[in-house]
């Protein structure tokens, strides 16, 4: 009953229009469409569809010298997202209700991890509003020269389903931190926590058209951001294919700044010092958190030869605590996949690993028939040529290789086409450092 109340509070705040101005609109066009929970299959609400320009015509104006944002001082942008922190905060549970609805995980993950990392984005970025300073520079002659930070102007932004919220955030928070103006289109599966945030930014003062967030399709609204000649910069995180395109065209319209955040087949070494239990639970919770559906999951493992069957043991045993389920209910540690789309994905390359001779060790199946839910998956015995380990499976799969040689590890290691994470697993403080120094991905953990 308490639900029911919370998500009948959460619909009288959000609205599934178009958050244009700080006003509600309904679509030009009279298109919508269905945000559909993909744990039971049902439609949630229907949510209107684009208007891009309308809305970067919203951010161009609210960026022009003299309106009220480019007025406000630097301090002032931080107190509104502290102010916009607060009233996350305040709609914590109600917000994790909604993203656990809209995207399948568990619900005390929502609470924990992605309330939990919003808050923080915001607040982490609400510091740095007043703090970003220019350079005074010591130059020839008589000359004086000062440098000075100014906005890029409107930042537009497409994000994806796996952590809308959070993404939604990285991506607004730094943005405003900088005083420059938004327009974001939330991913077509998960449009509802951005939009109850739209409701949040206009009660905590932001000026209209500082925020835009328009729901809608990659293709049209998305591509119409990556192109639209007043939007000065554009923000993705999404998949490769789709960093091309928006790169291209960035490049064809008016050369906007570009910032991609795209897959990854992200590495982990295990090394037979390590910790062997914080080490097959630390890499598992890597490949199965949020269903696999993570651009840094641990999606190749590898075990050095020594340690490799125990380990192997010991990540089946862990596997059987895993706990699947309605995601609303507290116990359920693993939901289904986001939709149809993903879910045939996964389960066509769990075919190809089995095909391809790995050793399935467990899972490999959905949960019951026409549902999205997958079954946390381990494979043995995986070799570097098989699909699962060079394709992006995006599902809760997990691929364990072995290895002898350190150097080979490594360098098997830093074949890939991507380059976004991996780990290092060991108690040698000196090979902790080599080996990361040696691994060719923007982190290391
Ligand atoms: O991604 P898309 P999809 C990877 C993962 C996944 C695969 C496909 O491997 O299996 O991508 O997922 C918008 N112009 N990641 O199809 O299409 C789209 O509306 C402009 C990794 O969901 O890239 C959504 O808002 N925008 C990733 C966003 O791009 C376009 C997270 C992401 O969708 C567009 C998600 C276009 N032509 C998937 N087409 C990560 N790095 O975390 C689509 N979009």
């Amino acid at each position: 009953a308490s639900r029911k109340h919370l998500l009948s509070l959460c619909f009288s705040n959000t609205f599934p229009q178009i958050f244009i101005n700080n006003e509600w609109l309904p679509s030009c066009s009279g298109r919508t469409f269905p945000t559909i929970n993909p744990a039971t299959g049902v439609k949630i609400c229907d949510v209107e569809e684009d208007d891009v320009d309308e809305a970067v015509q919203a951010a161009k104006a609210a960026r022009k010298r003299g309106s009220p944002w480019r007025r406000m001082d630097a301090s002032s942008r931080g107190s509104l997202l502290h102010k916009l922190a607060d009233l996350v905060e305040r709609d914590r549970l109600l917000l994790a209700t909604l993203e656990t609805m809209d995207t399948g995980k568990p619900f005390l993950q929502s609470f924990f991890i992605d309330l939990e990392g919003s808050i923080k984005t915001l607040r982490y970025y609400a510091g740095w509003a007043d703090k970003i300073h220019g350079k005074s520079l010591h130059i020839d002659e008589s000359f004086m020269c000062l440098t000075k930070h100014e906005p890029v102007g409107v930042c537009g932004a497409i994000i994806p389903w796996n952590f809308p919220l959070l993404m939604f955030m990285w991506k607004i928070a730094p943005a405003l931190s900088c005083g420059n103006t938004v327009v974001i289109k939330p991913a077509e599966q998960t449009p509802l926590t951005a939009l109850h945030v739209g409701s949040l930014i206009k009660e905590a003062g932001f000026p209209p058209g500082v925020v835009n967030i328009v729901p809608g399709f990659g293709p049209t609204a998305g591509a119409a951001i990556a192109s639209h000649m007043d939007i000065d910069k554009v923000a993705f995180t999404g998949s490769t294919e789709v960093g091309q395109l928006i790169k291209e065209a960035a490049a064809k319209s008016n050369l906007k700044r570009v910032t991609l955040e795209l897959g990854g087949k992200n590495p982990c070494i295990v090394f037979a010092d390590c910790d062997l239990q914080l080490a097959v639970e630390e890499t598992q919770k890597g490949a199965f958190y949020n269903q696999g559906q993570c651009c840094t999951a641990a999606s190749r493992v590898f075990v050095e030869e020594s340690i490799y069957e125990e380990f192997v043991r010991r990540s089946i045993e862990n596997a059987k605590k895993i706990v699947i389920g309605d995601p609303l209910d507290p116990r359920t540690s693993h939901g289904p996949q986001i939709d149809q789309q993903q879910f045939d994905k996964i389960m066509d390359l769990i075919e190809s690993g089995k095909k391809e001779g790995a050793k399935l060790e467990y899972g490999g199946l959905a949960v019951g028939e026409k549902s999205l839910f997958v079954h946390p998956t381990i494979f043995s015995g995986v070799k570097d040529h098989m699909r699962i380990a060079k394709e992006e499976i995006f599902g809760p799969v997990q691929c364990i290789f072995s290895f002898k040689s350190h150097e080979k590890a490594v360098e098997r290691a830093n074949t890939s086409q991507y380059g976004l994470v991996s780990a290092v697993f060991t108690t040698s403080m000196d090979r902790a450092l080599s080996v990361s120094a040696a691994l060719e991905t923007g982190t290391v953990w």
